[in-house]
């Protein structure tokens, strides 16, 4: 927080989520869940807060995902727009609004902020070559081209990008480009767009970040400061497509804004339809702070391009006053992706885990990419509930609860004399609420978490210490006093937990009977008065068991193999053989009269084949895939003519046919009918 200026509104952003497939962990660890416990902190603490979401609706994925399956892009970003959205509340992420780049009024408010700077000259027109499908009749967008890498000859590359070696690419860069569209090839045409100048605010730019906010985190500040360092270029803000917001200008037929120019304006627009009234105050005066939740492949945008067409709308829009990016969360040691489906997707988990919302926001949180790339592993997941939320948190509120139920029938007892250890515990519950409060208002929502845990450990040791099940036999009005503070410790716990895990706050807020919860109570132990009777304890948590992740882990083995055989396509014919060479091959059926592992060589089978002449040993690779006791009396096929080889001490006579699968598999060859052993294959 820019220390010196106060402020009387926050207005906070996250960044839209392309409708062309539902969120995932990555999506929240990132953005969602942060930005939820900033908006929530603010809110306990009284402050005047709005928090903005929507799809993004726009942009070429979602065009080819309509293609692929034959449906209009507006059923696309319908479906994932109801699912993001749905799957959002019931994570409990309490946006003011989740709107959508779709709606009439953002179209409007989209295209009158390219008219206005349209308007005011604002951009530079520039014709450049594009590649153009005569059959379709439209220009392609890069991602709709594909051809051989210029850079590593992969002969599949994207048109904006090789995924081979990981260049970006321009579709023109292509050898032999390839219309996704047709198939046809594309042929160079002229095409106009409109492009801003960033270069023109460069010097701004440099002054309003690099000067004005060195307070930024340093993922931020850095990847700035590279981009400003490496200079600005002018960049076209307009696409030749037939999905998107229409460029409202004459001559301007068959081309939208560009996707990165309308999403953004989705902020202003989703907070005008939220607030027609009053959408102006959050975000031109100057006492409103607007801060942009986004991941890290976000910053240039957010730092640098719309803060750009900010400054050329001019008429007192206010720029961020911080963009707390993220890095990326990885899951299982591998990058999420949507289209590899590598992801744990929001709804299924919502499906998977009914109630347990908390997990998962505890879990995104606790090892939230705030300064670099972290992995979410299933088993960490479970290790986190069951000696955390289960052993410590839930272990406290439980413990205090059961026993004011055991000594005081659920009536909370009155305190009497405070000694040293009680007034230790209330200090250092007020001294973690200043940290867990600077730590959230500088977005280290990580650390924040681990000392709002640290008042679930205080609790437990304060407990263990005072021992009151040892005091119930001699001196009650003790017992009555740590109870009375126990119990009051988790009335403080329940509003630092609030912005991490709001569900488990209300269900400890109703059997505490608080009912509504500031900030301001943290530290304050006669929260909850005497006599108050308290509901029955119910566990917050609940271990989860071994089975229930390794399922999770199951599933995701199985989208790796499903991706494989995706991708997979077979290998390029080989070079021609001279048919008398082939002739030469002497390829016949046997009959597996034994089959056997052989020891110490975990993928060998030794097979004894009655090859209608003798009794032949071959040996074969295919341990992993058979179990040699099924194949005994099976027919197979195999190459008898090539010179005997010692494997692993056994003396191999031939070799076993069998087809490679994509994913590496290896399957036996065998007639589809029986035959004598030894018959040819020809
Ligand atoms: N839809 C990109 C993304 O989901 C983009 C964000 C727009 S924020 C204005 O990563
Ligand atoms: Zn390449």
């Amino acid at each position: 927080m820019s220390e010196s200026k106060t402020y009387k509104r926050t207005l906070i952003t996250t960044a839209l989520p392309y409708a062309n497939g539902p969120v995932h962990i990555g999506h929240l660890a990132g953005v969602y869940v942060p930005a939820d416990v900033y908006a929530r902190f603010l809110r306990l603490n009284g402050r005047d807060v709005v928090m903005i979401g929507g799809s993004d609706e726009h942009g070429v994925p979602i065009t080819i995902k309509a293609k692929a399956e034959g449906v209009t892009p507006q059923d696309i970003v319908d479906r994932y727009h109801k699912i993001i959205k749905d799957s959002f509340e019931e994570l409990g992420i309490s946006f003011d609004i989740y709107s959508r780049t779709t709606t009439q009024l953002h179209n409007d408010t989209a295209s009158e902020f390219f008219k206005r700077l349209y308007d005011k000259g604002e951009f530079v027109e520039k014709t450049s070559m594009q590649l153009y499908d005569e059959k379709a009749n439209q220009f392609l967008a890069d991602r709709y081209v594909t051809g051989e890498c210029p850079h590593c000859h992969n002969p599949r590359a994207y048109g904006d990008q090789c995924e081979a070696c990981g260049t970006s690419l321009n579709a023109t860069d292509l050898i032999n480009p390839t219309s996704a569209i047709t198939g046809n090839t594309p042929v160079l045409r002229e095409t106009k767009h409109w492009y801003l100048p960033l270069d023109k605010w460069e010097p701004r730019l440099r002054e309003w970040i690099l000067n004005g906010h060195k307070e930024w985190k340093t993922n931020v500040y850095g990847q700035c400061q590279s981009w400003l360092d490496m200079g600005l270029q002018p960049r076209a803000v307009s696409r030749d497509l037939d999905w998107g917001v229409p460029v409202p200008v004459e001559g301007a037929d068959g081309k939208v804004l560009y996707v990165w120019f309308d999403a953004p304006i989705g902020y202003i627009s989703n907070t005008k339809e939220l607030l027609p009234d009053s959408w102006q105050t959050w975000w031109k005066d100057p006492e409103t702070r607007i801060i942009n939740f986004i991941g890290k492949d976000n910053i240039v945008f957010h730092c640098i391009v719309f803060p750009a067409m900010m400054m050329a709308y001019g008429d007192g829009f206010q720029l961020p006053d911080n963009v707390p990016a993220n890095e990326f969360l990885n899951l299982e040691g591998d990058k999420i992706s949507t289209s590899g489906n590598w992801a744990v997707w929001l709804h299924e988990y919502l499906r998977d885990f009914p109630d347990k919302q908390d997990v998962l926001r505890y879990v995104l949180m606790a090892n939230a990419p705030e300064t670099k790339d972290n992995d979410f592993t299933w088993k960490d997941f479970q290790t986190r509930n069951n000696s955390e939320l289960v052993a410590i948190l839930g272990n406290f509120v439980n413990r205090a609860i059961v026993l004011t139920h055991k000594y005081f029938e659920g009536k909370v007892p009155a305190k009497g004399t405070l000694t040293t250890i009680d007034s230790e515990l209330i200090e250092e519950v007020k001294s973690l609420k200043n940290e867990i409060s600077e730590r959230i208002e500088t977005f280290h929502f990580r650390d924040a978490l681990k000392k709002v845990m640290d008042i679930a450990r205080a609790g437990n040791k304060y407990l263990q210490e005072t021992e009151p099940w040892k005091l119930a036999k001699t001196d009650m009005p003790r017992v009555a006093t740590i109870l009375n503070v126990a119990i009051n410790l988790c009335a403080n716990l329940c509003v630092a937990m609030e912005p991490f895990m709001p569900f488990t706050a209300s269900k400890l807020a109703q059997m505490l009977h608080l009912d509504k919860m500031t900030w301001d109570e943290i530290g304050d132990f006669d929260l909850i008065e005497q006599n108050i009777q308290l509901g029955e304890p119910a566990l917050l948590f609940e271990k989860i068991e071994d089975d229930v992740v390794e399922a999770q882990i199951a599933k995701l083995q199985e989208a790796k193999k499903d991706n494989l055989l995706k991708k997979w396509k077979p290998d390029p014919q080989q070079t021609d053989v001279d048919f008398d060479t082939f002739m030469k091959s002497d390829l016949r059926v046997g009959t597996v009269l034994e089959c056997e592992r052989i020891p110490k060589a975990d993928k060998l089978l030794r097979f004894l084949i009655d090859d209608g002449l003798e009794k032949r040993t071959i040996v074969s690779g295919i341990a992993t895939y058979y179990n040699p006791d099924d194949l005994v009396g099976k027919q197979i096929c195999f190459i008898a003519n090539l010179p005997p080889r010692k494997l692993r001490g056994v003396e191999s006579r031939g070799m076993i046919l069998s087809a490679q699968d994509a994913d590496g598999r290896l399957v036996l060859i065998t007639p589809s009918e029986p035959v004598k052993p030894g018959c040819q294959i020809k």
